[in-house]
This record gives C-alpha cells, sequence and structure tokens, in this order.
C-alpha cells in the first residue's frame, strides 16, 4: 500500500506554514522532574503543570520527549525487559509496560491541553522500530505533518518491537538524538532533577561543582557512577555521550533542573539560565 503524504496543510488552514524553517526546539522531560522515580506509576502532577504551563508561556515551536520514569524503569528492570525477549513471563509484562507508559502520556498531554497547547501523541511502540537495541525506524514523516498543522508533536520512552531481540526499550533520549538529526532544532533541552551535569553525583557528593559546559575532552572531569538504580536505560556517561552526539545537531544543548521554576521557559526564550551546556 502507498501512502500519499500532502506536502502542504489543508486548504484554507490558517495555522503554520508547512515546510517551516528549522526555528523548532527539541525538549526531553525526564522521567526524575515528571514521576517520584522510587514510587512505582507515581506522578508528581505539581511539577508536570508548572512544566507545561512554562512550555505555553514560551510560546515556542516544539517537538516534546518524555522519559517513563517509575511508569518504566521499576517493571522493566524487574522483568528484564532492557535484555530483550528471553522468556513468555515477559510479555505480560511488556504489554503492562507499555500500557503504564502511556497513562504517563495522558497525564503528559492533559497537562498540555489545560495550558493551551494542541499536543498529540506520537507512541514509538506504534511508529518505531528498533534493532538490536538501536533505534532503526522513526516515523519522521508524522512528526513533521502534525507540526505543519501546528500540534506539538509528544512521544515518549517506551518498549518497542526489535528485529533481532523482539522488543527492545527506547529511551527518550534516543528518540532525542533521532529528532535532533532530522529536524535540526534550535535548540535540544533535557529537563532533569539536577542543576546540570556536576563533578560527581550532587546526591551523594557535598563538594560536587556543577560544570557549565560539557565537551568530549572534559568528559573525564565527570564521575558518571550515578544513583540511578531503578533506570533501565544506562548511566549518565550513555547519557552524556548520547547529548554530546545530540550537540552535533543543534546549535545549544542543555542540561537544566525543572525543579527550579522559570528555568525552562527562560532556556526556551534563550534567556540566561543556571545549566550545563554540552558541546559537540
Ligand atoms: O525514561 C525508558 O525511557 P527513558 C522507557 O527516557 C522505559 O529512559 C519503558 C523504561
Amino acid at each position: 500500500m502507498r501512502v500519499r503524504i500532502p506536502a502542504k496543510p489543508p486548504k484554507g488552514f490558517r495555522g503554520r506554514e508547512a515546510s517551516r524553517p528549522p526555528i523548532m526546539q527539541l525538549v526531553k522531560l525526564g522521567g526524575s522532574v515528571l514521576t517520584d522515580k522510587a514510587r512505582v506509576t507515581t506522578l508528581r502532577p505539581g511539577h508536570l503543570r508548572r512544566l507545561a504551563g512554562e512550555i505555553a508561556r514560551s510560546g515556542e515551536d516544539l517537538i516534546v520527549v518524555h522519559g517513563a520514569g517509575s511508569f518504566g524503569h521499576i517493571k522493566a528492570l524487574r522483568h528484564g525487559l532492557h535484555q530483550g525477549y528471553v522468556n513468555d513471563d515477559q510479555i505480560p509484562a511488556v504489554a503492562e509496560v507499555q500500557r503504564d507508559v502511556r497513562v504517563l502520556n495522558l497525564a503528559v498531554l492533559d497537562a498540555f491541553r489545560r495550558a493551551g497547547l494542541r499536543p498529540v501523541s506520537l507512541p514509538p511502540s506504534a511508529i518505531a522500530r528498533m534493532e538490536d537495541g538501536a533505534l532503526r525506524y522513526l516515523d519522521l514523516e508524522g512528526f513533521r505533518m502534525y507540526r505543519d498543522l501546528g500540534f506539538t508533536p509528544v512521544t515518549f520512552g517506551d518498549v518497542v518491537l526489535d528485529t533481532r531481540r523482539w522488543f527492545s526499550i527506547c529511551s527518550g533520549d534516543l528518540l532525542m538524538l533521532a529528532l535532533a538529526e532530522a529536524f535540526r532544532p534550535k535548540s535540544a533541552i533535557f529537563v532533569a532533577d539536577v542543576d546540570g551535569v556536576y563533578t560527581a553525583d550532587p546526591k551523594r557528593v557535598k563538594s560536587a561543582k556543577l560544570l557549565r559546559e560539557v565537551r568530549p575532552d572534559t568528559l573525564s572531569m565527570v564521575d558518571t557512577r550515578s544513583s540511578e538504580a531503578h533506570d533501565v536505560t544506562g548511566g549518565l556517561e550513555g547519557k552524556l555521550r548520547r547529548m554530546i552526539t545530540v550537540a552535533q545537531y543543534t546549535d545549544r544543548c542543555l542540561l537544566l533542573n525543572g525543579l527550579k521554576k522559570g528555568r525552562l521557559v527562560a532556556a526556551l526564550r534563550d534567556e540566561r539560565v543556571v545549566a550545563t551546556r554540552v558541546t559537540p
């Protein structure tokens, strides 16, 4: 079956024009901000509501990715879903985790709509394929068309079909990378529960220092042993390496604290803000 893709939005549509210049920004709302990572399927509704408001107030054209937090990692780890198919007992767990991350996604969509945005969900389990843990296919045309119609596309960390392992965990960071490469956004902002990248884990080491910039040659200054015990999508080092790759496709790649009021909206407006800038 061939699907025809319209080049322009429908006639009479008064939204944004098709094929807009790359003024879009890419935001990842980390699971550590949206959820209580230690308590299964527990939302932090206040932070979600405030961040949705900040995104709406910025008036910026965005694609949003969100992490899974305690709606994904705890059960995925319990059933070894990051290893791919090992036994039949995992199948109900895949169904359950896919369902849970959609519950979180729905909460994000609701908060966005209440803030005045027009979000649309693009679930990776339906629009992506992986191969041995690497993202091989993503329906980018879907993101492009929804954007052209004036929607805010929202995607998220999910369990996705894998042509070698049967299924794999697709993290929000992998999606950020694929979207940055495809759309070359003005900026890529990673929203976390810390002020940026520190020389050591600031939750454990008091003397840890915030780094204003991280480059491949300064990565060695970071002690990447992290405290993310429930995380199935890798530690800080992998995350930083992916961010360095994302930084190749954008003018500005930032990691900032989404628990601090006003930081995300300031970054979206290109104002000075406490953050770590990642450069390629
Ligand atoms: O929170 C993980 O996505 P992330 C997705 O962006 C699952 O790492 C299902 C654990």
